[in-house]
């Protein structure tokens, strides 16, 4: 393989620390990182649309020797691209031979890049971004509710049985997945001991602790910044 540069868009504590995670697991700390302050609103600006017109983080700059450069915008495919593209670090399944548990891989993985984090997103866009007036309490309800009625069992019944999310050994997927059950338990879900003990065990990797190492620094709410406020578009 042609040995690609990696350089990742970031905001402490959103979903770029998913990849970030997933960057650290196959390149320990051999890649670039460019902090985007989204809420300084950074992410509107023009030089940052060009590369990711959704004007959010993560943005994948993935830069060939030969100069070439693709910008990936969704962190589920950065995930599940990185895991592919280094089949020797052994997290994820392999596309061939046929084999159901990259079925089962690839479900988990794409459950939590877009159910789960559909509902988990709704929760924290009413809760936290949007303006007083623009929030809507039954759309926080709703999720709340499918997150514990409808996602919760899903996840227990695996973690009752296996230590990750896919089985005995840690994937790509727990990346997204462990990611989702720390934001989740931000909002007072996923509170069980099953939910702890996972977390417990995927946050001893070394590279979750780097990835999560400046976490604390993200503040839930932006400042009342009405400009800011005014441009989200959710
Ligand atoms: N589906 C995208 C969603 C990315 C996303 O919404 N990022 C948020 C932070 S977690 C963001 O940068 N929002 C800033 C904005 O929309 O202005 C992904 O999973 O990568």
């Amino acid at each position: 393989m042609e040995t690609p540069r990696f350089k990742l868009y970031h905001y402490p504590g959103t979903r770029s620390a998913r990849v970030k995670w997933m960057l650290h697991e196959v390149l320990d700390d051999d890649f670039e990182v460019e902090i985007v302050p989204v809420y300084e609103g950074k992410q509107y600006e023009p030089e940052y649309l060009e590369k990711n017109p959704n004007h959010c983080v993560p943005t994948l700059e993935v830069i060939m020797p030969d100069g070439r450069v693709v910008h990936m915008l969704e962190s589920g495919a950065m995930v599940t691209f990185l895991a592919d593209a280094f089949p020797e670090k052994g997290l994820a399944p392999p596309p061939h031979p046929f084999s159901l548990e990259r079925a089962e891989y690839l479900q988990m993985l794409y459950f939590g890049a877009s159910w789960m984090d559909m509902m988990l997103w709704q929760i924290r866009v009413h809760e936290h971004l949007l303006r007083d007036d623009e929030k809507d309490p039954r759309t926080i309800r709703r999720y709340r509710d499918k997150l514990v009625n409808e996602v919760e069992p899903q996840l227990r019944k695996r973690l009752e049985r296996h230590p990750f999310i896919c089985g005995d050994a840690f994937t790509a997927a727990d990346c997204v997945i462990g990611h989702n059950v720390a934001w989740a338990r931000g909002y007072g879900l996923c509170q069980d001991e099953v939910f702890r003990g996972y977390l417990s065990r995927v946050s001893k990797r070394p590279a979750f602790v780097k990835a999560f190492a400046d976490a604390r620094s993200f503040q839930p709410k932006p400042p009342d910044d009405t400009e800011l406020l005014e441009r989200f578009t959710g």
